[in-house]
């Protein structure tokens, strides 16, 4: 009898290592990573490349990148199951990058709201880069055919450029790429600044009240919820007059699995204080499991490099394949 052996579907994601990961990265992207690892192929690398788009010093990168390749293992990628590697790694990347820059408009690029936000807050190094950011990220993605991208929120504008610059490949040169889809989680798409609950949560904020780091200490996670910004009555519901306490039950509920209404129910009537403790409470039960794992993965350097060369090989391997073929596509003499 014949057996059809059929390929799992390909994941591919990756975090900028533009500081320390947080609350928001892990609830909005990695927590998914992670219950995807099972379903599919899964391809999960330190975009490093991106992060130089940003003024960067390079013994903090360097350290950095490390840190959340460990990290990432430290919240459950199991390495024997997912591919992690540096993005620098494959020079791929920077190959299909160009030949989609020449596939992508200039007017397509300077509406995407990262860049705009980007320039804003760096006015002094408003960098190519910065501005190409979008394609590089396309490159990431289609380079291993991938189908799924699990991201936060923020992220769908760029993906629904990498369809659109693959749809328009695909048409001038003939079927080549993948056309992805965005993989948003039920819970935490989008964790907000606790200082600031209209913006985002930061990596990159100054102020570190505003985000939970994945490894500060128990008590630093719930100081950083105690001093929360909320608002002046005492009502513990979801509501766009209320961002703050808003966010804050969007974070339980992500913890915990419960709802925001489940959330709100179990707090009503309660005082903000005790709610706050409660949030930290439940955030430090959740990461104090990675925060260990990562202290043991700190003391064995040798695993953690042998991890990500294998996955540099693995990965250059399957990018080949497709620069292969895009450059005979896009009629390239083959070398
Ligand atoms: P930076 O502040 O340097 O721009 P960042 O914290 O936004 O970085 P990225 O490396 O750009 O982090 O994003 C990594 C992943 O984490 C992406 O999938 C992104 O959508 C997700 N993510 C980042 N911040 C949040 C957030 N506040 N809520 C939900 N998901 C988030
Ligand atoms: N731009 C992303 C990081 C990123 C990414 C990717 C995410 C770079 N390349 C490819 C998914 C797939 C961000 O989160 N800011």
């Amino acid at each position: 009898m014949e057996q059809t052996v059929e390929r799992k579907k390909r994941i591919f994601s990756g975090m900028q290592p533009s500081g320390a990961l947080t609350l928001g990265n892990y609830l909005g992207a990695l927590k998914n990573w992670v219950a995807l690892q099972n379903d599919y192929e899964c391809m999960y690398s330190v975009m490093n490349m991106h992060a130089i788009t940003v003024r960067q010093d390079p013994a903090e990168l360097r350290k950095r990148s490390m840190e959340v390749l460990m990290q990432y293992i430290a919240c459950g990628i199991d390495p024997e199951q997912s591919i992690l590697f540096f993005q620098s790694h494959v020079a791929a990347h920077a190959e299909l990058s160009w030949i989609l820059s020449c596939n992508t408009q200039m007017g397509e690029l300077s509406r995407m709201t990262q860049f705009k936000d980007k320039s804003k807050k760096h006015a002094d190094n408003i960098n190519a880069g910065l501005f190409t950011y979008p394609v590089l990220m396309a490159a990431d993605i289609l380079l291993y055919q991938t189908d799924l991208v699990p991201v936060g929120n923020d992220q769908l504008q760029h993906i629904e450029l990498t369809r659109d610059v693959a749809e328009r490949f695909n048409f001038h040169y003939g079927e080549t790429f993948t056309i992805p889809e965005p993989y948003i989680g039920k819970a935490g798409a989008r964790v907000m600044s606790l200082q600031t609950p209209e913006n985002k949560m930061s990596k990159s904020d100054p102020n570190p009240n505003g985000y939970i780091g994945l490894l500060d200490p128990e008590e630093v996670i719930i100081k950083k919820f105690k001093r929360a910004v909320t608002d002046s009555d005492a009502e513990i519901r979801p509501g766009a007059d209320k961002p703050g306490i808003t966010n804050l039950l969007t974070i339980y509920a992500a913890v915990t699995g419960k709802t925001v209404d489940e959330a709100a129910k179990e707090f009503a009537g309660q005082g903000y204080g005790t709610f706050k403790q409660a949030v930290g409470e439940a955030v430090a039960a959740e990461l104090a499991p990675v925060r260990q794992r990562f202290e043991e993965l700190s003391k064995d350097k040798a695993y953690v490099e042998s991890i990500y060369e294998k996955g540099a090989e693995i990965a250059s391997s399957i990018a080949a394949r497709t620069m292969r073929k895009v450059y005979k596509k896009v009629g390239f003499i083959a070398r």
